[in-house]
């Protein structure tokens, strides 16, 4: 057992460079099986978990485990915290990891990015108290900012040639201007609700965020094909979401024209019906350009509309 800097125990398996395997705090451990490393509890846990079923990939839930054997591919899944899960990733104690773009970026370890996954969106802002006379940026020239993310503040500062007192502190960080503790932070915003009771304003968005699937780059040929596999059902999964599946009938004389409305993946599948002159048309429309698709379509003489969710879109 090795415990890391920032904290957390992890075990090294005989095929990851040695240390010893602490077989109490596991249920099970396969040698060279592909490890997935996702957030225990929190904002991330519940969402990456339903991609992975969606990927047709049951894992065990996160509660009094450290790892689990998933079922539906050869994969394990290790609950760790989200801050730990970069460095997990970056020393081969995981393979992969499902982790917030901001830790990724924070922490600074060595991981391969492959893929944004479409959730946990939210941005990293400066926020200052309601009624700050605020310009520009220059404003925090020699003041005192709170924030649990202060190597992506030194960075935006550096490249502003910014001189600030970046005071680093987890948990809490919007109450630290009412206590006196800073002229303003550097936090996660969401919907800005925190900010708001809290009394603050945000003056400037400087990362914006959301989970991603990050790799260690020295994988394997084995492991890269299955990571492979992976991206390719998640990919197929987040392709399909916001899509519809709309059917249709239309008399035949009016089928070019409801082409060039449907987008279709390549082109709409065009079906003959029973009765004379009409035809059945498949598409795949966007949810944003349902409704003004279809409306086209309708003052064309299309009829009998179903729209119907896509559960995957295989390319
Ligand atoms: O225990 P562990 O260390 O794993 O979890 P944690 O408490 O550090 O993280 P957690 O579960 O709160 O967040 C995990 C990840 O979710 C973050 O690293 C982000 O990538 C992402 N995420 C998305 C958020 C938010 N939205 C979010 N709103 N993380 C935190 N917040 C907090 C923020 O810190 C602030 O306190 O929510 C508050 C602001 O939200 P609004 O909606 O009021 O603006
Ligand atoms: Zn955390």
């Amino acid at each position: 057992m090795k415990l890391t800097p920032c904290g957390w125990a992890f075990f090294v398996g005989p095929n990851r460079g040695g240390g010893r395997f602490k077989r109490e705090t596991t249920t099970k451990y396969t040698p060279n099986m592909l490890r997935i490393a996702i957030q225990a509890k929190g904002r991330l846990n519940e969402q990456s978990t339903s991609l992975l079923a969606e990927a047709g990939i049951q894992v065990a839930e996160s509660k009094r485990k450290l790892i689990s054997r998933a079922e539906g591919f050869p994969l394990e899944v290790l609950y760790l915290r989200d801050d730990d899960i970069p460095q997990a990733v970056a020393m081969g104690v995981a393979d992969l990891g499902i982790v917030g773009l901001n830790e990724v970026a924070e922490k600074g370890f060595n991981v391969e990015q492959l893929m944004d996954l479409g959730f946990g969106g939210c941005r990293i802002s400066l926020a200052v108290p309601k009624g700050t006379a605020y310009e520009g940026p220059e404003f925090f020239q020699g003041k005192r900012i709170a924030t649990s993310y202060p190597n992506i503040l030194m960075r935006y500062f550096a490249e502003r040639g910014i001189q600030a007192e970046i005071h680093r502190i987890e948990g809490s960080v919007e109450i630290a201007p009412a206590v006196g503790m800073s002229d303003a932070i550097f936090d996660i915003v969401s919907s800005g609700g925190t900010l708001i009771s809290n009394g603050l304003v945000e003056v400037e968005k400087v990362f914006i965020s959301e989970a991603v699937l990050i790799a260690n780059p020295d994988l394997d040929a084995d492991k890269r094909r299955e990571c492979q596999q992976l991206t390719f059902r998640f990919n197929s999964i987040l392709e399909s979401r916001g899509m519809k599946y709309v059917l249709m009938n239309l008399p035949k004389e009016r089928l070019q024209e409801a082409i060039s409305i449907l987008p279709g993946m390549r082109s709409p599948t065009v079906l003959p019906l029973a009765q004379e002159g009409w035809c059945s048309i498949h598409a795949v429309i966007a949810q944003e350009l349902l409704w003004e698709r279809i409306e086209r379509l309708k003052e064309i003489g299309a009829e009998g509309i179903l729209v119907l969710n896509l559960e995957n879109m295989i390319r």
